[in-house]
C-alpha cells in the first residue's frame, strides 16, 4: 500500500527542480551526493505538511507532552527510514528507478548522524520512533554536536579515530529555528538582594553567556502522518561581529566569545558507560538543559497554561544522570524567575521529572567535584545545596541517628555532587532497563533508596523499533513475514509474529527462512569483501559480536576462545569443525587503552588465522571497521549466532540482543540484562546459555574474587591460549604487546582484582556452549527451527511495548490523531 498523498510524477519533478535550484544540474549530470540531497529535500517537503498538522493537533488537543532529555540520540540515517515510515519506500524506489537512479546507492550517500555512543543513545532514537508511531506528542531534546561519534579506521590492527564531520554536506532534514534562541549563562557570582517584603532575590553577575540556537529534526511516525521533533541545540556567541568594533578591543572579545560558544557543542564525548569528569561535559549538560527547560516553560505559557499546571502538561524523562541538572534548573526557573515558593516549585519539579538508570558500572557514576560545579553553575549549586539539606533532613527523620545512612545517601558528600542521588531525590520515578537490572538496583546498588522510597522504583525492559531493524534492515524477511501472516500489521504490532510459530514445523517455511538468511549473509559477505577484502564463506556459521568495546562486554572472552579453537584445529586436524566466521565490530573510547589493546588482539588473531592455509578456511575472523547504525542493519540481518556474553550483572539490558533475535539469530549468552527475558520468551532450548549467574558474580565480588591461577594450572588448553598472549604468537614476535591483557587476567600490576570480569572463570562453560552451537548447526533443520522461533518470539522486545509501559506507569500522556485537514 502506498500513501496516496505521495504523487510519483510530482515527486520526480520536485527532485529535478531541487537539482536545478541547489546545484544547477539535471539528473544526468548530478553526483550521487547531489541526488541524495535533492531527493531528501523532496521528501522533507512532503514531511512539512504533516509536521505542521501535528503541531496544530497537539495544541488543539491540549496534549501532555513527553520531553525526553538526553545527551545522545543515535538516530542513524534518515532517508530510508523516513520513506519506510511514510510508507513510500517502494514508490520512491520506482520513481527513482524511472529516472535511472538507485535508491540504495543514494541511501549510502547519507552520513549517519552519530550523535550518540551506543546503547543509551540508540535507545533514545528507538523511543522517539515509537512515540511518533504510537501517536504520543513528544520532543527529544539534545545537542547538535558539530562532530558526532568519531569514525574508526583500523591501521595495522590499531584503532585510529577520525573526526566525524557529519555536517560537511549539510543535513537536509534539519530545520534551523532561530526564533527559539535561548540565552544560557555560566559562571560569575550570585548577589543576593532583598525586596520590600524582605524576599531574597538571587542575581547572577559577571557571567559568560552563549546563545542556544534550535535545530529541529522531524521524527516520523509509521503510517499515521504524525511528525514529532528532535530538538538539538547549537551554541552561538551572543556578541556578534560588528564591523564598527573592528578597531577596538571588542573585536578580539567578539572572536573570543565566538570560541567559547562554539566549543561547547564541538564534540560528543566518546565514552560509553564511563564518566570522565571534564568541565566541558558539564557545560554541555547545563547548556542543553537550560535551553530546553526555558523553551518548554515559554511554550507552556504561550499555550495559555499557568506555570503551576506544568505537571499536567509536561513530563521530563531524564536519560541517565547526564541531564539531571534539569532538576535544579527547573527549580531555578520556578523560584527565581517565576517567583514560586520553594515548596510550590518542588511540588512541580518532583511531579515533572523521572529518571532512567542505564548502568551499574561504578566507573560510569557521575560525581562532579564541588569546586568545579559551583564555579561553573553557582546558582544551580546553591539550589542543590538546599535540595540536599532538605533531603538529609528527611533521611534523619526516617532513620534518626543513622549518620552512616546519611553519608551513603546524601547528594553532597566528600566534596562531590552525586548526580544519581540528586535524580533519585527529585524524581517521582526511577526505572531500570531490564527486569534483572531493576532488581539489582533495588537490592544492591540503590538499596538504601529503595528501602526509603520503594514507590519510586519500577522496571521498563528496553525494546527496539522493528521499523528500522526489521522493515528497513531486512526487507526480504519483512516481505516473507507479510506473506505468511497475510498482513503488514506487525510493523506496529510485533506480537503478531508469534503467529509464525506453527511454521517451525513446516519444512518448506524453514527452508525459505534459511534461504532469506543466506541472501542476507551474501549481502554482508559482499560488504566484507568490499571493506576488508576478505572472502568469507556464506555457508559458514556467522558468529557475531557487535557493540561498544568494553571489558565487561567480554570481547576478550570471545577472541581467546577463537585462539583456543585455532589451536585445536592445528592439534587435531583429524577432527571435524563446522566452518565458522567470527565477526566483530566495536569502537573503543579514544582514551580506553585496554579496550584498544583488545581491538589490536582481535585484528592480530584475524591476521594469523585468515592467512593460515593449513586450516582450509575453516575459521575466519573479521573485524568490521567503523561499526555504526547503518552497517549494523546489514550485520543483524546476516547473523546466525548473537554473542551476548557480558559478565552477569554488568549489562543493564542490551538492545543489540533484541535486534539479532528479531532477525532470526540465536543468542549465545550469559544470564544478564534482557538476555534473561529473551530466553524466557524463546525458551531455553532455543538459546545457548552459559556462565556464572549474577548472584554468583556479586558473591565473588563481595569476597574479593577468585584465584585464576587455579584455572591456569588445571586447564592446559586455557594455559596455552594465555601463554600465547606473551610468547609472540600474535604479536609478530613482540612478546610485550599483550602483556597487560595477560596480567589483567592473572596478576594485575595495579592491585585490582585478578580477572575482574571472570573471563577465565567462565571460559570452560563458554567453550561447552560453543560446542553445542557447532552441534546444533550441523542439524540444519533443528537450527532453522531455533532461528525461526527466535523471530517468532521477539514480540515483547518492540520499543512500542516499552513506550506503552512508560505511558501507563510514568507519563500518563494521551495519543493524538493527525488527520486530513
Ligand atoms: C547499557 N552510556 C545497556 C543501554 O538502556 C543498555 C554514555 C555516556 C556516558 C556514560 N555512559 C553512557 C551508557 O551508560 C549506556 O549506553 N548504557 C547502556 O544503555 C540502554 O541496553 O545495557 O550498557
Amino acid at each position: 500500500m502506498f500513501d496516496t498523498r505521495f504523487d510519483k510524477k510530482k515527486f520526480q519533478t520536485e527532485i529535478q527542480e531541487n537539482l536545478k535550484n541547489l546545484f544547477r544540474k539535471s539528473v544526468e549530470d548530478a553526483s550521487s551526493q547531489e541526488l541524495f540531497q535533492a531527493v531528501s529535500f523532496a521528501v522533507k517537503e512532503v514531511i512539512m505538511d504533516d509536521w505542521m498538522k501535528t503541531k496544530k493537533t497537539e495544541k488543539k488537543e491540549e496534549s501532555k507532552v513527553v520531553v525526553y532529555l538526553s545527551m545522545e540520540f543515535l538516530v542513524g540515517r534518515a532517508l530510508g527510514n523516513n520513506l519506510i515510515n511514510m510508507k513510500n519506500y517502494k514508490m520512491v524506489e520506482e520513481a527513482l528507478d524511472e529516472l535511472g537512479v538507485d535508491l540504495n546507492a543514494l541511501e549510502d550517500e547519507e552520513r549517519d548522524p552519530a550523535l550518540g555512543n551506543g546503547g543509551l543513545g540508540r535507545l533514545a532514537a528507538c523511543f522517539l520512533d515509537s512515540l511518533a508511531t504510537l501517536g504520543y506528542p513528544a520532543y527529544g531534546c539534545g545537542i547538535r554536536y558539530r562532530y558526532g561519534m568519531f569514525r574508526q579506521k583500523i591501521e595495522e590492527g590499531y584503532q585510529k579515530e577520525i573526526p566525524d564531520d557529519w555536517l560537511m554536506n549539510g543535513y537536509p532534514f534539519e530545520l534551523r529555528r532561530p526564533e527559539y534562541t535561548q540565552e544560557v549563562r555560566f559562571g560569575g557570582n550570585i548577589r543576593v538582594e532583598h525586596d520590600e517584603f524582605n524576599n531574597a532575590k538571587f542575581i547572577q553577575e559577571n557571567y559568560q553567556s552563549v546563545n542556544a540556537v534550535l535545530y529541529e529534526i522531524p521524527i516520523i511516525g509509521y503510517n499515521n502522518h504524525m511528525v514529532n521533533s528532535l530538538c538539538v541545540w547549537d551554541a552561538e556567541p551572543i556578541v556578534n561581529f560588528r564591523l564598527d568594533s573592528f578597531d577596538s578591543g571588542d573585536y578580539y572579545k567578539a572572536v573570543e566569545q565566538e570560541n567559547v560558544a562554539r566549543n561547547i557543542v564541538d564534540v560528543l564525548y566518546p565514552n560509553d558507560n564511563h564518566y570522565a569528569g571534564k568541565e566541558l561535559r558539564l557545560k554541555q549538560q547545563y547548556f542543553f538543559i537550560s535551553a530546553s527547560l526555558q523553551s518548554a516553560l515559554k511554550a507552556l505559557k504561550e499555550r495559555g497554561y499557568a506555570v503551576k499546571e506544568m505537571d499536567k502538561k509536561i513530563i521530563f524523562q531524564m536519560n541517565d544522570t547526564h541531564p539531571t541538572v534539569a532538576v535544579a534548573e527547573l527549580m531555578r526557573l520556578l523560584v527565581d524567575e517565576e517567583g514560586l515558593s520553594w515548596e510550590e516549585a518542588w511540588g512541580i519539579t518532583s511531579k515533572c521529572c523521572a529518571y532512567t538508570n542505564h548502568t551499574i558500572m561504578s566507573e560510569a557514576l557521575e560525581k562532579w567535584p564541588i569546586d568545579l560545579f559551583s564555579r561553573l553553575l553557582p546558582r544551580i549549586y546553591q539550589i542543590i545545596q538546599e535540595i540536599d539539606r532538605r533531603f538529609v533532613e528527611q533521611i534523619h527523620q526516617r532513620y534518626p541517628g543513622n549518620e552512616e545512612k546519611v553519608r551513603r545517601m546524601s547528594i553532597l558528600c566528600d566534596g562531590q555532587v552525586r548526580m544519581a542521588h540528586l535524580a533519585i531525590a527529585a524524581a517521582f520515578s526511577v526505572n531500570g532497563v531490564a527486569r534483572l537490572h531493576t532488581e539489582i538496583l533495588k537490592h544492591q546498588e540503590l538499596k538504601d533508596f529503595y528501602e526509603m522510597m520503594p514507590e519510586k522504583f519500577n522496571n521498563k525492559t528496553n525494546g527496539v523499533t522493528q521499523r528500522r531493524f526489521l522493515l528497513h534492515a531486512n526487507p526480504e524477511l519483512s516481505n516473507w513475514i507479510t506473506d505468511k501472516l497475510g498482513t503488514e500489521d506487525f510493523a506496529t504490532n510485533l506480537e503478531l509474529l508469534e503467529n509464525l510459530k506453527p511454521l517451525a514445523d513446516n519444512d518448506n517455511a524453514l527452508s525459505e527462512f534459511m534461504g532469506i538468511k543466506r541472501k542476507n549473509k551474501e549481502r554482508l559477505a559482499a560488504y566484507i569483501k568490499k571493506h576488508n577484502n576478505i572472502e568469507v564463506d556464506v555457508d559458514s556459521i556467522f558468529d557475531v559480536q557487535v557493540k561498544r568495546l568494553h571489558e565487561y562486554k567480554r570481547q576478550l572472552l570471545n577472541i581467546l576462545h577463537v585462539m583456543y579453537v585455532y589451536n585445536q584445529m592445528k592439534e587435531h586436524p583429524e577432527k571435524s569443525y563446522y566452518k565458522r566466521t567470527y565477526i566483530f565490530g566495536a569502537k573503543a573510547s579514544a582514551g580506553y587503552t585496554r579496550a584498544k589493546e583488545i581491538i589490536k588482539l582481535i585484528n592480530s588473531v584475524a591476521e594469523v588465522v585468515n592467512n593460515d592455509r593449513s586450516i582450509n578456511g575453516k575459521l575466519k575472523v573479521v573485524f568490521i571497521e567503523d561499526y555504526r547504525v547503518s552497517n549494523a542493519e546489514i550485520i543483524f540481518a546476516a547473523a546466525d549466532v548473537s554473542e551476548q556474553i557480558s559478565t552477569a550483572s554488568k549489562e543493564a539490558s542490551g538492545t543489540g540482543n533484541m535486534k539479532f533475535m528479531m532477525n532470526g539469530a540465536v543468542t549465545l549468552g550469559t544470564m544478564d540484562g534482557a538476555n534473561v527475558e529473551i530466553v524466557e520468551e524463546v525458551g531455553r532450548e532455543n538459546a545457548f546459555i552459559f556462565g556464572l549467574s549474577s548472584e554468583e558474580v556479586i558473591h565473588f565480588e563481595k569476597n574479593g574474587g577468585y584465584n585464576p591461577w587455579d584455572i591456569y594450572n588445571q586447564d592446559q588448553d586455557i594455559r596455552k591460549v594465555l601463554d600465547q598472549l606473551v610468547d609472540g604468537t600474535y604479536g609478530n614476535g613482540d612478546k610485550e604487546l599483550y602483556r597487560n591483557i595477560y596480567d589483567s587476567l592473572l596478576s594485575p600490576k595495579d592491585g585490582s582484582m585478578a580477572d575482574m570480569y571472570f573471563i577465565l572463570k567462565d571460559f570452560a562453560s563458554y567453550r561447552d556452549a560453543q560446542e553445542q552451537v557447532d552441534a546444533a548447526y550441523r542439524d540444519q533443520k533443528r537450527w532453522a527451527k531455533m532461528a525461526l522461533l527466535n523471530t517468532a518470539s521477539c514480540g515483547k522486545f518492540s520499543s512500542d511495548r516499552t513506550i506503552e509501559e512508560y505511558v501507563a506507569d510514568i507519563w500518563h500522556s494521551k495519543k493524538i490523531k493527525v488527520g486530513e485537514e
